[in-house]
């Protein structure tokens, strides 16, 4: 049985929910449209979402917290509500009278208080009548076509219906973050003219690009700093092309990675990082503290402008920072701007990951204990979705956290900011072993 709803406006429904899973329970085109079909699929099952479909394109229904039955009596639920879907928009109208919620009627479909019903009299039809007890336009919510193509009710299920075994295995010892912090001090790269990989971070303003610099320099620091200006505005924060070097500690040295930050993407043309700009960076002419200019982007005559960069100049791997709230809202102008910076990255040879931001903001389980991190449904279809609409594999996509507003570094919050640092340091081997690889192959051409 095939949901109606798509991916993303089941993931709008759930938003409204607490990021939570809809599973189907009833569909009128395979079970019927009838009263005692319904009740037969979805008795004493809640809480639900019941949706009605009609052919002028319209997705509209119910939520009751309640479990349905046959009793003829009116149900009580403070959080009833209707709603209809706009896009990826949910317009909600919660229920005025609670104690008039949802009634129980054996020959019809889920009944909302005296205001609406789907499969009503057993017939694929919407009864709609706003007042009593739900206040709505009818032309807003399902455009005045009350014929339904389809009717579906879903229970919703709760956080905790989570995966029992995680999708990637990661130990969360403190032994693992000594490890792995070795593994970075220790790193070389394997070109000798290059002591240290840089890595460039690309991404929407506002994904978290400065603070995961931040977060990796408070990991070495021992304790959380902000030499990165981050945070929200409306437009970009970070205006200049910034290169930061990471300190193993305090007084330590350099370790052999140098974050690039740069400015975001914005939707609209001549807003925020221009494609040209990242061109410029990639191959090594843009200085550090360049100050971007979204309308003019860096010329050869240009002040500044490094014009014969050497391999320590260019970028070895480029890193994607996407907000995991965001992936299913993606804009399409933003997700276009992305794909036409993938292409120019890969013709260049540059290995690319993509580093999904604000786990924890996008999934309460997971801002309960990061160690959910890898057994929540909801993260994976977000690697899944961001795989998909930027085109990189599964593989490529790696979830974290930075630190935004605690003082004190956290176990697991480091290990994963350092499995993912790793994970661009192993990116940047490819690129050098891919680069010795042309070399050679040029060689024996010769
Ligand atoms: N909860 C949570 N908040 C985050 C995370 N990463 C960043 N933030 C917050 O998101 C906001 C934007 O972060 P920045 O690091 O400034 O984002 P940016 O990508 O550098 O943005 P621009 O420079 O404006 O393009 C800040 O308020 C951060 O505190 C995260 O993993 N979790
Ligand atoms: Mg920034």
């Amino acid at each position: 049985m095939n949901p109606s709803l798509t991916k993303s406006q089941q993931r709008a429904l759930c938003s409204q929910l607490g990021h939570v899973k809809l599973q189907l329970l009833y569909k009128a085109s395979i079970h019927g449209f009838t009263g005692t079909a319904f009740h037969q699929q979805c008795d004493n099952k809640s809480p639900t979402v019941s949706v009605g479909y009609n052919a002028s394109g319209y997705v509209f229904g119910g939520y009751t917290s309640k479990p349905f039955n046959q009793s003829g009596q009116y149900m009580q639920d403070d959080r009833a509500f209707l709603f209809t879907l706009k896009g990826a928009n949910v317009l909600k109208y919660p229920v005025t009278s609670s104690a008039y919620a949802v009634r129980m009627m054996n020959n019809s479909g889920p009944y909302f208080g005296e205001a609406f019903v789907l499969v009503n009299g057993s017939q694929a039809v919407a009864y709609s009548c706003p007042g009593k007890y739900y206040n709505f336009t009818a032309a807003e919510m399902h455009g005045n076509d009350l014929q339904l193509t389809e009717c579906e009710v879903y229970q919703v299920e709760g956080e905790f219906n989570d995966l029992e075994k995680p999708w990637r295995t990661i130990v969360w010892e403190s032994e693992k973050r000594k490890g792995l912090m070795d593994s970075i001090k220790l790193y070389k790269p394997t070109h000798s003219s290059v002591s240290q990989a840089r890595v460039l971070l690309i991404g929407p303003m506002g994904a978290g690009k400065s603070s995961f610099f931040n977060s990796i320099n408070s990991v070495f620091r021992g304790h959380v700093t902000s030499q990165a200006i981050a945070g929200s505005s409306g437009t970009s924060l970070t205006t200049q092309f910034r290169t930061y070097s990471v300190k193993a500690g305090r007084e330590g040295k350099p370790l052999p990675i140098i974050l690039c930050d740069s400015m975001g993407l914005e939707e609209s043309t001549g807003a925020g990082l221009d494609v040209d700009d990242i061109s410029s960076i990639l191959k090594g002419h843009i200085p550090n503290s360049y100050q971007f200019n979204p309308s003019a982007p860096l010329q050869v005559e240009s002040h500044g402008y490094r014009k014969s960069p050497e391999l320590k100049d260019k970028i070895h791997c480029v890193v994607y920072v996407i907000d995991a709230c965001k992936v299913s809202i993606l804009p399409a102008k933003l997700e276009e701007k992305l794909v036409a910076v993938r292409r120019k990255v890969n013709l260049m040879g540059i290995p690319q990951l993509v580093l999904l931001t604000k786990v924890d903001e996008a999934c309460p389980v997971v801002a309960e204990d990061l160690r959910n991190i890898y057994k929540s449904q909801y993260i994976r279809d977000m690697v899944q979705e961001v795989s998909a609409r930027l085109g990189v594999p599964l593989s490529c996509v790696v979830p974290v956290k930075n630190y935004c507003e605690e003082l004190e570094l956290d176990l697991n919050c480091d290990i994963l900011l350092l499995s993912a640092v790793l994970q661009m340091l192993r990116f940047v081997d490819n690129y050098f072993d891919d680069l010795s690889d042309r070399f050679s192959n040029l060689e024996t051409k010769e």
